[in-house]
């Protein structure tokens, strides 16, 4: 049995030597050390040896099979190393001095759309302002008349922080500070990333774009909101838009409105994306609720105001006719070499 078991053993070290790849150096251990490896077949054999025999055979055959693991880690480490050192080799022969193809790589359609509208409202005299991700609860809430068990908050479920901030469900967060920081009058916009958590469609992402807009002074009516909102859409699109003003309710403003334009997909006949009303709901929008006014610090008997909460995400999907909102998030690189947006 010694014997035998010595003549398995060389074999195998012999295999190991000469193993030039991990993948033989896997193929030598489960021929060995395998469920049917050979040595592991001699083991059961051991069971039939004498009482004396048996532990010193046992011994044996685990001390060889020691010596085999080590030797296989070994190999396979060395084995490694060489091809990394081969890898490093190839990359010296690398020429940096090749050029490059310099239109790989474009501006996401979001970020060209937003930047089309800031030109847009910058040349209408607003100034573009930053929100942060994360907010406070008084920001995202409060600060627009959405107190603490208010329903709307219902529709604006999002993800919290263990400290309670929360991820902004919408860039009206930016609203109270941006009132602040200015005063009366004042004219922005402010883009921004918003989550919520949602149930997931063609149209419905958690994390999505919007585009908010503000314009406070002394006798803003929603004639001035009608304006301003018709010029950008009709300027982004290239072309005069149908849009529909319907009631809409925000706690933020009074009136309030929803505007949409009808569907670039189906030209208002009906399909997935407009959930077959011919419309798509793109913008929300109304005069600055007089609370919201006096929490921003503006004095809401001298002055009066609009705002607006754009779905860039959205706006941007219709203009570059993406019929799945989803795909804008999927780093699939498909799409944008598709949407050809340079
Ligand atoms: C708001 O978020 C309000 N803050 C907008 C507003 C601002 C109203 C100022 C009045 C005055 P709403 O929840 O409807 O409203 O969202 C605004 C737009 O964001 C929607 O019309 C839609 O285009 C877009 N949007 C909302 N939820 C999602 C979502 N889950 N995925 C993609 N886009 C969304």
């Amino acid at each position: 049995m010694q014997e035998k078991l010595e003549e398995i053993k060389q074999r195998c070290l012999k295999q190991i030597e000469n193993a030039v790849d991990e993948k033989t150096i896997e193929e030598v251990k489960v021929n060995f050390l395998g469920k049917k490896g050979e040595l592991t077949l001699i083991l059961k054999e051991v069971g039939g040896l004498s009482p004396e025999q048996r532990p010193i055979i046992g011994k044996v055959v685990n001390e060889i099979r020691e010596e085999i693991e080590k030797k296989l880690q070994k190999k396979k480490n060395d084995i490694e190393k060489e091809n990394i050192l081969k890898q490093l080799e190839n990359a010296e022969k690398f020429d940096f001095t090749v050029p490059v193809d310099e239109k790989i790589g474009s501006l996401h359609p979001i970020t060209i759309v937003q930047r089309e509208i800031e030109e847009i409202f910058k040349s209408m005299g607003f100034t573009v302002e930053e929100g942060s991700e994360v907010e406070t609860e008084y920001n995202n809430f409060e600060a627009v008349n959405v107190p603490k068990y208010h329903p709307a908050r219902d529709m604006q479920d999002t993800f919290w922080l263990e400290n309670g901030q929360l991820l902004k469900t919408q860039t009206s967060a930016a609203q109270n500070k941006i009132m602040k920081k200015y005063g009366a009058p004042l004219k922005a916009i402010f883009p921004g990333r918003c989550f919520r958590n949602e149930d997931l469609d063609a149209s419905h992402e958690n994390t999505f774009f919007q585009l908010e807009g503000m314009m406070i002074d002394k006798n803003i009516s929603v004639a001035n909101l009608i304006f301003f909102m018709k010029n950008m859409l009709s300027q982004i699109f290239d072309k005069e838009l149908n849009v529909r003003l319907r009631p809409g309710y925000f706690p933020f403003v009074e009136p309030g409105f929803e505007l949409d334009i009808s569907c670039m997909y189906c030209g208002g006949t009906g399909c997935k994306v407009c959930k077959n009303s011919g419309w798509i709901e793109l913008c929300p929008c109304g005069l600055i609720h007089p609370k919201v006014l006096e929490m921003g610090g503006i004095d809401s008997e001298e002055y009066s105001g609009f705002a607006f909460g754009l779905g860039l995400s959205r706006l941007a999907m219709m203009k570059y006719g993406i019929t799945d909102l989803r795909l804008l998030n999927s780093g699939d690189l498909r799409i944008l070499k598709q949407i050809k947006t340079n």
